[in-house]
């Protein structure tokens, strides 16, 4: 049992994130090892490192999901967070980020700034993160000068060296602490530390004015004004190491423990209490001793623990035995163990204050994003998520082996209960389940780990594309339902009109009806009747959308006419005013970015433009891969995996994410309707 404890100032949370390869794993394997955590380093080459620990991470040589370590140093407890950079497993990325207070986009020296840290830094920025930058590799780069100047091109003259390369990147000089009068690679740790006190010192006049006045300030008196700029974006402080040799590495754990934010300096967590009539942002403590508000930043699962939570603590403290709300949940259940994680191993721990990270298991109807508390005041409390990019990478599943749909439906729980851009869809029309994604790879690990980690086979094809139907100009319906069948008899008439809505608007339903022809009662259930006609479409079978329905009219009988009489006669008339709306199809277009080796750029931009592509751009990606951005079909896109890796040997990937429906061609929507067979009439 590990109880050495921290006080809430001495908490260090820091996320890696970056490009793919950049190293951000190596890196912490680097950090673990030089801080004593770990009696050796491991290597992404050998499989053997702490983060990477599922054997797919292993056999790729990429992180798939965010992996988090503990450990203590100078003191301090610093709980680093490494995130997978490919594009595929941002939703999880994007989730882990809340857990901490620091942002450090991990660079690769030898190819500077590339696509993904562009993005990387975005989030970061977005989400008032305090960010710092990390060179890594340094050991390999020929030229750092240069570097220097294009992140500062990319991200501003506030980027700002701690330390700088020296040695030929054996090691690095400080300019922050001592500026050390050592020469390096490049520039003069001097004049760095001037530019770095300069900056710091500009958001605080009577600092501004001792300094002037001295010369220079101490760096321990420069340690409240550096938090603010951190805070305030003013500050983004740049550190070179390589993880590889070791340099730069002491000097970055100094970093972490005595520059980077404790809890109490980061800015604070959006958190707002929601309720179903209002929403209001609030402030979440972070004090250990006040109610508990926990948030579930990671879920995962243990072949011996089963689901482990990984959670932290915004306020308050967890010890085994605290009651714990989920979210809503009514009943209590009482943490169980409490550990810190590193990596796949969870070290038992007494409890967790305001601030830290652990690990729990055993926890009843959790799930990623749920608040964990002890009181009641707290049951609205949400923490504001990020908006995940959309997963329109789709694969319909079905097991190989009948009898296996059980297996299968729970291993997709599992699966889709780890990462929120996993998703599955149902599709009943087409009786298909759909395993949607961001991108390929995505897919595919997710596929493998249904096979490795949950022992089912299944077969694989691409699934129906999400047509959408709507009217092109307005038009009148009528219908009169009239059934006498012995008994009470059922009457209903209902007069209606649709109009086109702009493409996105959704539906809208106007009652315009005057005096009584349609007593208000049985309004619903015209709008209901509607309802069930634009689920099941006009002219091909799918969805309407973008449409208004006005009723305006019709008649009712005292004694016949009950609500079945008006939903029947609402459907037929909406459907009847369809037919004179001029329906068309519509299909979904996507925004596709495809990551190709140079040498196929070529290939794959004259594939999509065959596909209905519309090519926007084509951006080099250091070394030697182009982006190629497009909007396409997604009707088009059906074995585009396979495509791809044909053409680019296995190196291309690609993402895509929904932007907007479009009319389908001609061809494609007389080849829908006919194959639409509507559905036998209920009543
Ligand atoms: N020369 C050199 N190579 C490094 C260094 N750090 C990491 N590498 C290598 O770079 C490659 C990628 O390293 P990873 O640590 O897996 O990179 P990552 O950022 O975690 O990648 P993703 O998990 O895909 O986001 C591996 O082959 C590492 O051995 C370094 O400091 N110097
Ligand atoms: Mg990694």
């Amino acid at each position: 049992m590990s109880n050495s404890h921290h006080a809430i100032d001495d908490i260090r949370n820091i996320a890696l994130v970056g490009h793919p390869g950049s190293g951000k794993t190596t890196l912490v394997e680097a950090l673990l090892h030089r801080a004593g955590a770990i009696p050796a380093m491991g290597s992404v080459e050998r499989g053997n490192t702490v983060c990477d620990s599922d054997p797919e991470e292993r056999e790729s040589r990429h992180s798939f999901s965010p992996a988090v370590v503990s450990f203590d140093h100078q003191g301090r407890r610093i709980n680093l967070i490494d995130t997978p950079g490919l594009p595929d497993f941002a939703g999880q990325t994007l989730n882990a980020l809340p857990a901490v207070e620091t942002v450090a986009v991990v660079i690769n020296a030898m190819f500077g700034v590339e696509l993904l840290t562009r993005r990387a830094m975005n989030w970061a920025h977005q989400q008032h993160f305090c960010r710092m930058i990390i060179v890594n590799k340094i050991d390999a780069a020929s030229d750092l000068a240069p570097l220097l100047d294009r992140i500062q091109d990319a991200f501003g003259k506030e980027c700002l060296p701690l330390n700088l390369p020296c040695k030929d990147g054996r090691s690095v000089v400080d300019c922050f602490f001592r500026a050390s009068p050592e020469a390096s690679a490049f520039s003069s740790p001097k004049a760095i530390h001037t530019a770095l006190v300069d900056q710091v010192v500009e958001l605080d006049e009577e600092l501004m004015n001792r300094y002037l006045e001295q010369g220079d300030i101490p760096a321990e008196q420069l340690h409240d004004p550096f938090e603010r700029a951190l805070r305030e974006d003013h500050l983004l402080p740049v550190a070179f190491v390589s993880a590889r040799t070791g340099a730069g590495i002491p000097e970055l754990l100094d970093i972490f423990a005595r520059l980077a934010p404790s809890p109490r300096e980061g800015n604070p967590h959006p958190f707002a209490h929601l309720t179903p009539e209002h929403a209001e942002p609030i402030r979440v403590e972070p004090d250990p001793t006040q109610h508990l508000v926990a948030h579930v930043f990671k879920v995962a699962h243990d072949p011996f623990l089963g689901r482990v939570a990984l959670v932290r603590v915004h306020q308050g403290t967890i010890a085994p035995g605290t009651p714990l709300f989920v979210g809503e949940g009514r009943k209590p259940s009482k943490a169980g163990h409490i550990y810190r994680p590193l990596g796949k191993q969870y070290l038992e721990t007494d409890r967790a204050i305001a601030g830290d990270i652990c690990a729990m298991t055993k926890l009843e109807g959790v799930h990623l994003n749920a608040i964990l508390h002890n009181s009641h005041a707290e049951d609205y409390v949400r923490l504001e998520s990020s908006r995940l990019p959309s997963s329109m990478v789709g694969v319909a599943v079905e097991p190989k082996t009948r009898g296996d749909e059980q297996k299968l439906a729970d291993a997709l729980d599992k699966l889709t209960a780890e990462d929120p851009c996993l998703v599955i869809e149902r599709n009943l029309d087409a009786h298909e389940t759909i395993l949607r994604g961001l991108g390929d790879v995505h897919l595919r690990i997710a596929l493998a780990r249904i096979r490795d980690r949950h022992h089912v086979e299944v077969s694989t094809r691409p699934p129906s594309v999400s047509y959408r139907e709507t009217a092109t100009r307005a038009a009148e319906g009528h219908h009169r339902h009239k059934k006498q069948t012995g008994g009470a008899g059922q009457f209903g008439e209902v007069l209606l009109r649709v109009e086109p809505l702009e493409r996105g608007a959704g539906f809208e339903f106007v009652d315009r009806i005057v005096g009584a022809s349609i007593p208000g009662q049985f309004v619903p259930a015209v709008e209901k009747g509607v309802r069930q006609a634009l689920a099941q479409g006009a002219v091909a079978g799918y969805p309407i959308q973008d449409v208004r329905v006005i009723v305006h009219g019709g008649k009712h009988h005292p004694v016949d006419s009950q609500e079945i009489s008006f939903v029947v006669a609402g459907r037929k008339a909406f459907l009847d005013a369809m037919k004179n709306a001029a329906p068309i199809v519509l299909e979904p277009i996507v925004n596709i970015e495809v990551i190709t080796p140079s040498g196929h750029v070529g290939d794959v931009v004259g594939d999509l433009s065959s596909r209905r592509g519309r090519i926007s751009n084509t951006e080099a990606v250091p070394p030697n891969n182009t982006n190629v951005i497009a909007q396409v079909p997604m009707a088009e896109l059906s074995e585009y995996a396979a495509r791809l890796t044909s053409m680019t040997g296995g190196e291309g990937s690609y993402t895509i994410e929904f932007s907007h429906y479009e009319p389908s061609p001609h061809h494609v929507q007389q080849r829908l309707a006919q194959q639409f067979r509507p559905k036998e009439e209920a009543y």
